[in-house]
């Protein structure tokens, strides 16, 4: 069988119900451990308000992997973490546990009935575009930071290890 090339991808990590701190750090080391599938970069992690939604601040983050996983693949993959984190889905926007969104696919437009990528809500969110910048400033240009300025947004110091 043809292997089909490595492709890097970007995924949002967000959440707000239980201890998001833990909840988005431990979907990042699930992300990483996902089959064929290498974690390429993590943000740091950010608080942020929510925005069209409702309930205590975000945790929020994004991960850079490289996967030979295909896009459908891949999400399915992302909705089974966030399926094993609790989340559950009363109404949209609903707070949450752990959200996943897959939001850059390589070069891939995608707009299925599942799945459209680039992620159509990404540009104009400052808790998906800071932490995008962070670890791949390439991606995002200082006019798309400061179109989303308004938006607050805090940078949660890296851990320290304990001893
Ligand atoms: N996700 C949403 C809606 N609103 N607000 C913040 N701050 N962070 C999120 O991750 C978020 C949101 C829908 O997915
Ligand atoms: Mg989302
Ligand atoms: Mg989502």
């Amino acid at each position: 069988m043809q292997a089909r090339p490595e492709v890097l991808a970007y995924v949002a990590l967000g959440g707000n119900l239980g201890d998001a701190q833990v909840v988005v750090r431990q979907a990042m080391d699930q992300i990483a451990a996902l089959a064929q599938t290498r974690m390429v970069a993590k943000s740091s992690l950010y608080l942020s308000a929510p925005v069209d939604s409702s309930g205590p601040d975000y945790v929020n983050a994004v991960v850079e992997i490289s996967t030979t996983l295909s896009a459908p693949e891949l999400l399915l993959h992302l909705q089974e973490l966030e399926n094993r984190a609790g989340r559950e889905r009363p109404y949209l926007n609903a707070p949450r546990t752990l959200d996943l969104d897959l939001l850059l696919f390589g070069q891939a437009n995608i707009t299925s009935q599942c799945l459209t990528v680039p992620h159509p809500r990404m540009w104009q969110r400052a808790f998906v575009l800071v932490p995008l910048a962070e670890i791949a400033p390439h991606l995002v240009s200082d006019a798309q930071i400061s179109a989303v300025s308004g938006q607050t947004l805090r940078r949660i110091p890296a851990q320290s290890p304990s001893n």
